[in-house]
């Protein structure tokens, strides 16, 4: 094929009437007119002077344009690298240098902003808009409806993801169109996606959940989405009705579970919900069941590697669980010492292999080499067991990270911040059980001799380094951080000592935030 995935997803639907996407103000897209939308963008990339392999940074609202600049992307030959509409100008920096985007598409809200950041790497700036308007698709307006499709190979480069590190410097997962393609392929199958599918899209299209499994396993069946902003409870009420899958992160399904108008009849409709990008607690999974009558399928999976594992669809959704490793990946538990194998039962360090796995991080050979080994398993840095019947269950994470509401937070990052700041000597961000978004950040300041921070202060300078969502909702004041006898902090310590801190009944030691 000439292009693999652009032919696959997209233009196998060229010129179809039946809907594609409805918007909850009423607007409607067809796929040939969805279609259409995306060639026209597609010229505007190319007399922007985009070759394929360029990359195009993206950072704008969700809307079907937003969607459609992907598909022009993909027909295009430009690499898409979408952005969280949550980063700051400073952050947004870092990813556009570092790619060497050529063009950056972004809300006319912060054009002034990041446009000066852009002509100085000698890059361009168009807007976008969530009403969809702006320069790019005023440009789009005037050309062809029709585009021809620059032809690429199975492992051409058709996405950058940048994933935080453990240093704080983001890195950018070089993702190819057979690594998107032949998992979106896998789901179809393992999930039983059809054309009559419609499901409710809430999730951002910035990161591998809504952008590449929601959206590509749609595509790949020519199913409807009905395209939400963002998830918003009253929405999803009214439009559940309408809809036969949801896919979503654990606070979809905890939110909805607190209000009492999601009830039994509400769900009963429906095929299937999946909820993926952080731990599903045991309680809500049963919670869930007991008022709906659906047992939520848990997934797992990651920005590197798409999908690695799910629970059945026919067969148990066993609770705790990410289910089996997917049909053409391959899992292993290792030592995380010596990287051997480790016996059925044992927790040790995921490990994963096949065709879902990236090609590496973009100019890290260095941490490409550590994370990829040269067999080709990719390790995960979660930490997991594989029960007797074959369940994978994830225990925690090897690596320091943070998951909030299903975004990912680097504390290295934020602690480089801190650090910083007047009065603060050393600091430890650790992530502890928050009721709505599984984890939240909170930080532990070390003073400097005589000097008490002002945690005010430092959350107002920490608003135009950070996203917001990675900035502390909590900062506590200790004497000195408790520490091994290498030196290393004891997270561990700390994660037990504030593990109240987010609790509703509020003991907690920490003070400032919400
Ligand atoms: C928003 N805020 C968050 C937040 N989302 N803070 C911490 N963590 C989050 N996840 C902040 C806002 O900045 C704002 O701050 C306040 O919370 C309320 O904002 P909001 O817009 O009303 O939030 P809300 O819409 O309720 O968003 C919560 C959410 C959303 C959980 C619905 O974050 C979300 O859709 N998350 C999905 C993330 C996702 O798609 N992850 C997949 C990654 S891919 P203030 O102070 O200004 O009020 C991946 C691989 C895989 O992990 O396996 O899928
Ligand atoms: P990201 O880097 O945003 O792709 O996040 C990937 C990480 O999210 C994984 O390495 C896991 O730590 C976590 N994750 C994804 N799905 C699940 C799940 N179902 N249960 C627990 N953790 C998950």
């Amino acid at each position: 094929m000439a292009n693999p995935l652009y032919d696959t997803l997209f233009a196998r639907h060229a010129g179809q009437e039946r809907p594609f996407l409805t918007c909850p103000e009423g607007r409607r897209l067809s796929y040939a007119a969805f279609l259409q939308m995306a060639a026209r963008i597609a010229h505007v990339l190319v007399d922007r002077g985009l070759a394929p392999g360029d990359r195009m940074a993206v950072q704008v609202e969700k809307s079907p344009e937003a969607l459609a600049l992907y598909a022009a992307a993909v027909q295009a030959g430009v690499i898409f690298l979408p952005l969280n509409t949550a980063y700051t100008s400073e952050e947004l920096r870092y990813f556009v240098e570092n790619s060497g985007a050529k063009l950056l598409v972004c809300d006319s809200a912060k054009e002034a902003a990041l446009r000066p950041i852009m002509a100085a790497l000698g890059g361009q700036t168009d807007t976008l808009g969530a009403d969809g308007k702006g320069s790019l698709m005023a440009e789009a307006a005037t050309r062809p409806g029709r585009f021809d499709t620059v032809p690429r190979d199975r492992d051409d480069l058709a996405a950058f993801l940048y994933t935080s590190g453990t240093t704080g410097r983001s890195k950018g997962a070089m993702l190819t169109q057979d690594n998107l393609l032949s998992n979106a392929e896998t789901l179809v199958d393992y999930w039983r996606f059809t054309g009559e599918d419609v499901l409710l899209h809430a999730l951002p299209i910035f990161h591998t959940h809504g952008l590449f499994v929601a959206t590509n396993v749609i595509l790949a069946v020519g199913g409807q989405m009905i395209f939400l902003p963002k998830f918003d409870l009253d929405q999803i009420l009214t439009q559940l009705p309408q809809a036969t899958t949801m896919m979503g992160v654990p606070t979809f399904y905890t939110r909805l579970l607190d209000d009492p108008r999601f009830t039994g009849d509400l769900a009963a409709h429906m095929r299937l919900f999946i909820s993926g990008s952080a731990p599903l607690l045991a309680d809500t999974h049963v919670q869930f069941e007991t008022r709906t009558g659906h047992r939520i399928l848990e997934r797992y999976g990651m920005t590197e590697t798409n999908m690695n594992t799910s629970n059945p669809y026919e067969g148990e959704r066993r609770a705790g669980t990410v289910g089996f490793p997917l049909p053409g990946v391959e899992l292993k538990i290792t030592d995380p010492e010596t990287g051997e194998p480790l016996p059925q039962g044992e927790i040790g360090l995921i490990e994963v292999r096949g065709r879902n796995v990236f090609k590496g991080y973009w100019q890290m050979p260095d941490k490409t080499a550590a994370e990829l080994r040269a067999d080709g398993f990719f390790l995960t840095g979660d930490l997991g067991s594989m029960d007797a019947d074959g369940y994978v269950i994830i225990v925690g994470r090897n690596k320091d990270l943070i998951i909030s509401g299903g975004y990912n937070i680097y504390p290295k990052e934020v602690e480089l911040i801190l650090d910083e700041q007047p009065g603060v000597r050393e600091s430890a961000v650790i992530g502890v059980p928050h009721p709505d978004l599984g984890e939240s950040v909170l930080a532990v300041l070390v003073s400097e001799p005589g000097a008490t921070p002002d945690t005010g202060a430092i959350a107002t300078a920490l608003e135009t380094r950070l996203a917001r969502f990675k900035q502390p909702r909590r900062y506590a004041l200790i004497e000195a951080l408790p520490r091994n006898t290498m030196g290393k902090v004891q997270k561990n310590a700390l994660r037990e000592r504030y593990a109240a801190a987010f609790q509703p009944t509020d003991h907690a030691e920490a003070g400032a935030g919400d």
